[in-house]
């Protein structure tokens, strides 16, 4: 017996050991994002807890040293002795990998499920991870060091009869992460994601790491109902009511919710077992398929949609519509490359007889909702339409009259695209010192006017008619879409040239996005670059200085001292420098900073991410948040 009991232990470590020498395998990565995936580790096991009805509070809080604890008030973790490992369930949780769920059995676990690797993973992976259980009128306790247990679970004391919970307190090993400070606004997110997917649980997150405690309560009554209403955001509904749909089928629990805005771009965000799956599968296709066949239905039933006409398209009936697809399933199979494809086909079928049966009811009980829906569905059909017919202009425009360039653009000289550039300028008065300033024979200007069209907020007619977006596409000669042919590019460096500060920014990312939306192989191969102003001009004793960051003035300050000789001036705008200094700092090949945008998985979701966002559809967060992430969208290439 005894000697088993070694075997086992041996087993345990070896297992907890290959936790810790390829972390990576386990929690993806040992960044920043692999720290924060600790915490949603621990807290989907709470998450269980509440999914099996037990469990309405959970608090995380994010302590002073960086540790983290985590409490709810479920049934506690099961102390008695498991038989089969001949040890405290507790501890079973903790030291043997996909532990998670082994006992209980039944119901749909969060936990476990794409990611979930169990909190022994969790465990390895700090420097002490302590555990406190309340059952019984009795409080239980144990505490681990790097996955080991430093002793033997204790009962230290009593509670309340009935008051019962787990609290889990663990300090991320340094030796393992990269990154060991958490950030308040990524756990916030997530968090807050958790709470919508779960009605009726109330999570908190408290920071106490500085003197004044930051504190927000995540609490949905109405659940992803009220997920759709947030990521609506600032945009108007089409209609007051969210759309709701509720059931079970084959075993699968269905959740659906949606509203249209009077916008054009749909998000629709679908969810196994509280796991977003941003591929999609088979309960989406479940979804979409019953959003089509059920409008379609309604629109001819009810003489919205002539015989004569043709069939909505579900991408007509989608536009402007915020969806949230959140299914329950016991065993979810995950598919694809990265295994975030929902494949198990039973869920098609449900949530597709869940949200036809829903919807059918909903739409004859609403039919002023209904119709606006359906027009809104007929509109998109016409714009779409206009928009092939659009893009068949321009396309053949281009093979007709080869160029007919913008009259705006002044152009450059030289003959050969590989030694040519061409500067997006915004503003007319930038515009014109830039063309005063330019090198003739490489260097192109296009000064745009006012501000540029976000392409995510406009229907795909109307980006055709866009002086602005038609002046870039002919200018650049390629093709949009299909069309698209590099070897048709004119210039071999776009280079967006805006203000540095906060419009600018938005400016420029306002043109990242056409591009990236129209033209992503002009990114993808490295043609586009943002300018880079200065932000400082120092002048001392009849020298001229420029500095392009805080850091920079500062340096140079340190440099020619910091006394009342220095005329500091700092530019507001392109329009502050006249052409001579324009060229000095912003396009003399010779001098200037370009930062190259790089293309990359983490781009591309940022640019998504930016717009079609999880952060809802306000303008200021997402002003912010293009501010802070303007760092991924761009290296230095000088
Ligand atoms: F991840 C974890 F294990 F560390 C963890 C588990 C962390 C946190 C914050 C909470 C939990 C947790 C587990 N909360 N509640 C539970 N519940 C159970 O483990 C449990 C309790 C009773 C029964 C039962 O059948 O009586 C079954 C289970 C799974």
């Amino acid at each position: 017996m005894a000697n088993e009991y070694d075997a086992d232990q041996i087993q345990i470590l070896e297992g907890l050991e290959a936790v810790r020498k390829r972390p990576g395998m386990y929690i993806g990565s040992i960044s920043s994002r692999g720290l924060h995936h600790l915490v949603y580790e621990i807290v989907d096991n709470a998450v269980d807890e509440a999914l099996a009805g037990y469990c309405h509070n959970i608090e995380v809080t994010i302590q002073k040293d960086n540790s983290i604890t985590v409490e709810d008030d479920g049934r506690g973790i099961p102390v008695g002795i498991n038989h089969k490992a001949g040890k405290s369930a507790l501890e079973v949780v903790f030291t043997i990998l996909h532990a998670g769920g082994k006992f209980g059995g039944g119901g749909y676990k969060v936990s476990g499920g794409l990611h979930g690797v169990g909190a022994s993973v969790v465990n390895a992976l700090s420097e002490w991870l302590d555990v406190k259980v309340k059952r019984d009128g009795k409080v239980y306790h144990q505490r681990y060091n790097r996955g080991k247990a430093v002793c033997q679970v204790e009962e230290i004391g009593t509670c309340p009869e009935g008051e019962t919970g787990t609290t889990i307190s663990f300090l991320p090993d340094k030796e393992i992460f990269e990154e060991t400070v958490y950030d308040f606004d990524t756990l916030e997110n997530r968090l807050r994601e958790t709470a919508f997917l779960t009605k009726n649980l109330r999570i908190t997150l408290t920071d106490v790491r500085e003197d004044a405690p930051r504190q927000s309560v995540y609490h949905y009554e109405g659940g992803i109902k009220e997920f759709v209403t947030y990521l609506n955001g600032s945009s108007e509904p089409l209609y007051p009511e969210v759309i709701y749909c509720e059931g079970m089928k084959d075993n699968v629990y269905v959740e659906v919710a949606m509203q249209h805005n009077d916008g054009y771009n749909e998000a629709t965000y679908a969810f196994v077992n509280n796991i977003i799956t941003p591929e999609g599968g088979t309960h989406l296709e479940g979804f979409r398929r019953a959003l089509t066949k059920t409008f379609n239905d309604y629109a001819r039933a009810n003489r919205l949609l002539k015989d004569s006409e043709d069939n909505l398209s579900g991408e007509d009936i989608r536009e402007g519509m915020t969806a949230i697809v959140s299914i329950k399933i016991e065993d979810p199979q995950f598919e694809g490359q990265t295994k975030q494809k929902l494949g198990n086909s039973e869920a098609r079928g449900a949530v597709e007889s869940v949200v036809s049966e829903g919807l059918t009811i909903f739409l004859e009980q609403n039919p002023s909702v209904a119709k606006t829906i359906c027009e809104k569905a007929i509109l998109a059909q016409r714009a779409r339409a206009a928009a092939r017919h659009a893009r068949d202009m321009t396309r053949r425009k281009s093979a007709l009259d080869g160029l007919a360039l913008p009259g705006k653009l002044a152009d450059c000289t030289d003959p050969n695209p590989e030694n040519c550039e061409i500067y997006i300028v915004e503003g007319d008065s930038a515009g014109g010192s830039a063309k005063t300033a330019r090198s003739r024979a490489t260097q192109a200007i296009l000064p745009l006017r006012g501000k540029i069209l976000n392409v995510e907020k406009a229907r795909e007619d109307r980006i055709y008619q866009n002086a602005e977006i038609k002046a870039m596409i002919t200018a650049f000669g390629t093709g949009i879409f299909d069309d698209f042919d590099i070897t048709k590019l004119r210039y071999n460096k776009i280079i967006i040239m805006t203000d540095a500060d906060v419009d600018g920014a938005h400016i420029a990312t306002l043109l990242l996005t056409f591009l990236y939306r129209f033209m992503p192989e002009l990114i993808k191969q490295g043609h586009v670059y943002l300018a880079q102003p200065p932000l400082y001009r120092l002048e001392k004793n009849k020298k001229i200085w420029y500095a392009y960051t805080d850091e920079e003035l500062s340096s140079i300050l340190d440099e020619v001292g910091r006394d009342n000789n220095n005329k500091i001036q700092r530019y507001k705008g392109l329009g502050e420098m006249d052409a001579e200094q324009l060229w000095d700092t912003t396009m003399d090949p010779e001098k200037r900073i370009l930062n190259r945008v790089v293309y990359n998985e983490e781009t591309a979701a940022t640019i998504d991410r930016t717009f079609t966002t999880l952060m809802g559809d306000q303008v200021e967060p997402r002003r912010e948040f293009i501010e802070k992430n303007a760092k991924y969208v761009t290296n230095l290439d000088i």
